[in-house]
């Protein structure tokens, strides 16, 4: 039964099972006006509880309803239902209560949830607003700032701090559900959220400040401001006027481009490893090693002591391994400041140092980062495979070498595998996982489960140069100076990329990633005699410079303490290699940058797809949304450009 009801003493306990995470189908919402019915008339019931069966209490609407039409009764209708109920109702909260799950919680007189629960009204994330009544119960429960939060930014909050907030009544200290019903015992007369007054704020000013903060980091994904505008009318209007705007706003956005686009990256996100291979039983993993404790070996060392993995970091000599583990110590610190890591001490005591290989004899996994040479990662994979167990496995994180020629150093190929993160490797969510020919299934699987651990977003890649990330990227890198020779300038390219949407545009990416790595792949291609034509030699030019970016001060900007600024040296270079492409000084009409890197990008990840090296359109996107800041309300550039071909 998706809505059942059972009975302690005087009080009914209406229980939702509708697994994976009992989102408010339109099962379990006409369950619940049954199950309000039946308790109003039955003598018997005093108070009623809402619980949930499996693993989380209602995570939200059912996202796979908002593209079918809309069917009764609609979850504000049950809400109401609940909160008129004669009869006190508890919600009982485990998990996660999430939007219209939170929203149900809100209609409840009273709230009780389990010490690790988790609530938010993250709406926002999928391009809507709270449709069910969020933006207005939330206000008459907690302070103005805290609902503006949860709302206009979408994130989660802790059972403690909700508690402290007056978002629930009680965190239970042992059975959740007995601890309900007692607290429903103890209710002798319903307590309407909606009829509360509005806690307010305490501090206009702050309320403002974090609304125009989050307005700013918008960049284009409208349901934000929308957010900001329910709130405010949450607090503002009478509770049943911004109730009815608050629905029509969510209703609007449902059909909107963006909520189209956030559904779908939502979607692919938890599709990429819908794969057989990943679905195989994995090898365990407790040990892990780390070769090399630079930007990306320290980071991805710090990425697996946080989610509780033994870690053996190994540098080639003691002042390299003293580096190393300071940046290591350095992340474990911040984040165990910023409340990220509530034992420092237990996840410090998991973390060895060493510069003999010997010290990886018992590691089930090997995480290879050393600097991009393939000469050095077969050296490296040659000392591995001769000191590692066999079942070990042997992972490289390349960001563009061929790893089938890495597996091809060892004895047996079929233990190896490519595992790329993106930096900073403890922060970014995206982990290419890269299978050269030989790989074992197991070993796919385990990269697979490895990824899940450490709640990264694995997605399978095939080999060649780049992977899907960066092959795509060096294409739109490609047609972006292809832009420079045709008339553009940096900063032209950079606006109109970030107007699209993107963080930063291509040639600030470059400033602060260091030109220097795309200048190795590229003279190692030219080596290779693969090289684009015409071949434009600007950011050689800059490199041979010594202007390699942020890093160095100058890059294609100049970077001072003034701030960033174009420069003229940079544009000077760009004439004389337009002179020389028999280019004069065009301008570049600025609407015209955007359809050609989305064009670029879109024909080499159409080429990444024909070839399979990514198993689906859908993983393309989520790769690019979350490893190269394509805007997420545009779902990705294959999304994007079939919407548009539609
Ligand atoms: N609707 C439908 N399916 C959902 C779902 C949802 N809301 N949430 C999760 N799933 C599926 C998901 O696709 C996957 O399926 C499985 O559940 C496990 O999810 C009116 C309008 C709850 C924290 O935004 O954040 O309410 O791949 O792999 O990592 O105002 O899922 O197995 O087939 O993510 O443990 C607001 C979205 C909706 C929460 C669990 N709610 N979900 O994370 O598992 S809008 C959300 C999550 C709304 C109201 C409005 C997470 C999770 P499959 P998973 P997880």
């Amino acid at each position: 039964m998706t809505v059942s009801i059972a009975k302690q003493g005087r009080v009914a306990v209406v229980t939702i099972d509708n697994p994976p995470v009992n989102a408010s189908s339109q099962a379990v919402r006409a369950g619940l006006l049954e199950a309000v019915a039946a308790t109003e008339v039955d003598p018997d019931v005093d108070a009623v509880v809402l619980a949930c069966a499996g693993r989380t209490f209602v995570a939200g609407a059912d996202v796979r309803e908002f593209d079918l039409p809309p069917v009764e009764p609609h979850l504000p209708d049950v809400i109401i239902a609940i909160e008129a109920a004669s009869k006190p109702w508890v919600a009982a909260i485990h998990g996660t209560a999430l939007g219209g799950g939170l929203e149900l919680a809100l209609g409840c007189h009273a709230r009780i949830a389990d010490a690790k629960a988790r609530m938010g009204l993250p709406e926002v994330t999928l391009g809507l607003v709270p449709g069910a009544g969020g933006t207005v119960r939330l206000p008459r429960l907690v302070e103005a700032e805290l609902a503006l939060t949860m709302i206009a930014g979408g994130k989660p909050i802790s059972a403690k701090a909700a508690l402290e907030a007056g978002l629930i009544d009680a965190i239970a200290t042992g059975d959740l559900l007995e601890e309900a019903v007692a607290l429903a015992n103890t209710l002798d007369a319903p307590r309407r959220t909606l009829e509360k007054a509005v806690v307010g704020t305490t501090n206009p000013d702050a309320f403002d400040k974090t609304a125009s903060g989050l307005r700013r980091k918008a960049r284009g994904q409208v349901s934000i401001g929308a957010a900001i505008d329910a709130v405010e009318r949450g607090l503002r209007l009478p509770a049943q006027k911004a109730l009815a705007e608050g629905r029509a706003t969510f209703l609007a956005l449902k059909s909107s481009d963006q909520a189209h686009a956030l559904r779908h990256i939502f979607f692919a996100e938890r599709a990429t490893l819908a794969d057989p291979r990943a679905k195989q039983t994995p090898r365990p993993v407790t040990r892990i090693g780390v070769i090399g404790g630079g930007t990306m070996g320290a980071g991805i060392a710090s990425a697996c002591l946080m989610r509780g993995f033994h870690v053996t970091l190994i540098e080639r000599d003691d002042t390299s391994l003293a580096a190393g583990t300071n940046r290591v110590r350095g992340t474990l610190d911040s984040s165990a400041e910023r409340g990220l890591l509530p034992d420092l001490n237990a996840v410090v005591a998991r973390f060895e140092t060493a510069t003999d290989y010997a010290a990886l004899a018992d590691a089930d996994l090997v995480i290879e980062a050393v600097f991009e040479d393939l000469e050095v990662k077969n050296q490296v994979f040659a000392q591995l495979d001769a000191v590692t167990r066999p079942d070990a496995i042997l992972a490289t994180n390349t960001s563009y070498l061929d790893v089938n020629a890495i597996a091809g150093v060892l004895t047996d190929p079929s233990r190896a595998i490519g595992l790329h993160f993106f930096s900073p490797a403890h922060i970014m969510k995206l982990l290419e996982i890269v299978l050269p020919d030989m790989v074992a299934e197991d070993v796919v699987a385990t990269a697979a489960n490895l990824s899940k651990s450490l709640g990264k977003i694995g997605v399978l890649s095939g080999v060649c140069d780049g992977f899907i990330g960066n092959r795509i990227m060096s294409a739109y890198r490609a047609e972006a100076d292809r832009l420079l020779i045709d008339g553009a300038t940096p900063e032209q390219v950079d606006a109109a990329m970030r107007d699209y949407g993107f963080p930063m545009g291509v040639f600030e990416m470059q400033d602060l990633a260091g030109l220097d790595i795309a200048w190795a792949m590229r003279k190692r291609r030219l080596a290779e005699g693969r090289i684009s034509d015409p071949y434009i030699r600007i950011a050689d030019r800059l490199c041979e410079m010594g202007r390699f970016g942020q890093k160095t001060g100058a890059g294609w900007y100049d970077h001072s303490d003034k701030g960033v600024q174009p420069s003229e040296l940079v544009m000077s270079i760009i004439a004389e290699e337009r002179q020389m492409m028999g280019k004069a000084d065009p301008s570049f009409p600025t609407e015209h940058v955007m359809p050609r890197i989305l064009g670029a990008m879109t024909r080499e990840a159409e080429a990444v797809l024909a070839e399979g090296i990514a198993r689906s359109a859908d993983d393309i996107d989520v790769v690019m949304v979350n490893g190269y800041g394509f805007p997420r309300w545009k779902g990705g550039p294959m999304f994007a450009s079939r919407a548009v071909a539609d």
